[in-house]
């Protein structure tokens, strides 16, 4: 298909059709892995375009197309994991950069910016659901860069991307969104404004939870070709393998965003009215208190839910070790339902006192939905309920 042919199909073609063109050579349908890492040259410098696969690599090119395609950007990079994504955009800013930062953000993103990054930059973390707070901040700070992650990790706390990019531009200040937990299926950052878009496409990009991988997309040449270099300084590309294996869950986007929200919001609102639940935090929950915002700016709500066990860290540890059908474990956006515990796990690396502040408590439990049954979710969920009672 022509590029201005492709460029008009709908999010759920674009998954199948942007980078997944039969192969030239064969006529194959499914994209070859180019498990190479290296390429033969005619003389010295002349070449089909590849030279050494550190650099670049024909399956992750078809990856990066389709990917840029999928949040409407110029460029996409692909990167060896979500943080290696982030590590990129850290080198890339000038050295003593102040950079804001959303308070609620994953764990491992917070540890990198508090423990490896912090001897370069500064780093100002500050509640971004609220516009005035950030623009008292910029105001107060003098950042060069705003990182939003909407909806947060693990409280889904939401920000208003159009409103906060807005005044972020207004003080020449670069917006990027981590845009994870949503998938360009339910949103895209940058027609909302923002400059950057970051994904751990660990989760829902590939969404069969084999592969570690990250992904930028932006529309800025300047800095895309900026964050290549330094990724081909420093090192941190995907395997030929691994970018075909998410070119292959991609596939699947549509349908598994579909059936991950559809689960999820019948589970949340049934744990809404348990009476074994404190309270229960999903954006498409009227209760949400930035609801109104989700609706605006996301076109669904996703597969994640966190919920307030009533008892304490003895009762949620329990809970958390009866369960049966949702599995034990970090991660998120598989097709099959994870639970975890963010104090204890994912978001340990946040000192405590911090975290308590945030509310990320002991009774905070983290549900992954996936797309199996939705009823049998719902029975493994009661049957742990009543084991603890
Ligand atoms: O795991 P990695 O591919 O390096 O991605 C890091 C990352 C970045 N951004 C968000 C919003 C994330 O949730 C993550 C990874 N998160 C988990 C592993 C987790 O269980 O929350």
């Amino acid at each position: 298909m022509k590029k201005a042919l492709l460029d008009q199909l709908d999010i759920a073609s674009k998954v199948i059709h942007v980078g997944g063109h039969p192969d030239k050579e064969t006529g194959a349908i499914m994209p070859p892995i180019y498990q190479t890492s290296t390429y033969v040259q005619e003389s010295p410098g002349v070449h089909k375009g590849y030279e050494y696969t550190r650099s670049h690599n024909p399956t992750r090119t078809r990856l990066e197309e389709c990917l840029a395609s999928l949040e409407n950007a110029k460029h996409a990079l692909v990167t060896a994991s979500g943080l290696s994504a982030s590590m990129l955009v850290m080198h890339a800013l000038p050295a003593g950069s102040t950079i804001l930062c959303g308070d609620d953000v994953y764990g491992g993103t917070y540890r990198q910016f508090t423990t490896v990054f912090n001897s370069l930059h500064n780093y100002i973390f500050i509640n971004t659901t609220d516009a005035k707070v950030v623009e008292a901040a910029i105001k107060e700070h003098k950042p060069s860069f705003l990182w939003l992650e909407t909806p947060t990790n693990p409280l889904l706390k939401i920000t208003d991307i159009a409103k906060v990019a807005t005044v972020a531009k207004k003080y020449k200040v670069k917006t990027l969104v981590d845009n994870t937990f949503m998938s360009p299926y339910f949103q895209n950052p940058l027609d909302l404004g923002a400059d950057i878009v970051l994904h751990s496409m660990s989760k829902y990009i590939n969404g069969h939870s084999d592969v570690i991988g990250g992904a930028l997309m932006l529309n800025d040449k300047k800095m895309y070709t900026k964050l290549w270099t330094l990724q081909n300084s420093i090192g941190p590309c995907m395997s030929p393998f691994d970018s075909w294996l998410i070119l292959r869950g991609l596939k699947t986007l549509a349908i598994r965003m579909e059936a991950h929200q559809k689960n999820a919001m019948k589970i949340a609102k049934w744990l809404e009215t348990h009476a074994m639940v404190e309270s229960v935090v999903y954006p498409g929950l009227k209760s949400h208190p930035q609801h109104k915002t989700a609706k605006k700016q996301m076109s669904g709500f996703g597969g994640m839910i966190t919920f307030f066990l009533k008892g304490d860290v003895k009762k949620s540890k329990k809970f958390l070790s009866k369960i049966e059908m949702f599995a034990l474990a970090e991660s998120l956006g598989g097709v099959e339902s994870l639970i975890e515990h963010p104090a204890i796990m994912t978001h340990a690396s946040i000192p405590k006192k911090i975290r308590e502040e945030l509310g990320i408590k002991d009774n905070l439990i983290r549900l992954s939905v996936g797309i199996e049954n939705v009823d049998d979710l719902i029975a493994d969920l009661e049957r742990t309920f009543k084991a603890v009672k």
